[in-house]
């Protein structure tokens, strides 16, 4: 397995509704690296950048108005194996049919309110990563618990 970074985002729903701590706190608490991290308001060319490969359904002009509607939480996350790891953290992207423990399976009812993003490939990682970020906003550090997660 190989170390990757993914792109995990609070969408302006879960912002509004307090979700934010909760949502961070799984990933945290999981084991996984924290690289980036910030409360942003997207502008609109960022998110039809973001969302470009969706551009003909037609739910994407509502997804893009959710996604500006108020302040989203970005963040890069590292790991062994975590992106497939992060999108089984956040569960189907219908709240529905997620699994209770995911956060749509416990923090959301509907597809168009979702409350989180996650990268859906480690090449996807990267570039969301690198659409989102500037390169001074990342860290590289060793966490003090490092040793006690990795033998
Ligand atoms: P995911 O966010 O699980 O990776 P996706 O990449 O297929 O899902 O779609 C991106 C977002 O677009 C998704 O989180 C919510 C919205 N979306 C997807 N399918 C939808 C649908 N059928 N109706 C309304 N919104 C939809
Ligand atoms: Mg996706």
């Amino acid at each position: 397995e190989e170390v990757e970074e993914t792109y995990v985002m609070v969408k302006p729903d879960g912002v509004q509704r307090g979700l934010v701590g909760d949502i961070i706190s799984r990933f945290e608490k999981k084991g996984f690296l924290l690289k980036g991290l910030k409360l942003f308001q997207c502008p609109k060319e960022l998110a039809e950048e973001h969302y470009k490969e969706l551009k003909d359904k037609s739910f994407y002009p509502k997804l893009i108005k959710y996604i500006t509607s108020g302040p989203v939480v970005c963040m890069a996350w590292e790991g062994i194996g975590v992106v497939a790891s992060a999108r089984k953290l956040i569960g189907a992207t219908n709240p529905l049919q997620a699994d209770p423990g995911t956060i749509r399976g416990d923090l959301a009812v509907q597809t168009g309110r979702n409350v989180v993003h996650g990268s859906d490939s480690p090449d996807n990682g990267h570039r969301e990563i690198d659409l989102w970020f500037k390169q001074d906003e990342l860290c590289e550090w060793v966490p003090a618990q490092e040793p006690w997660l990795k033998e």
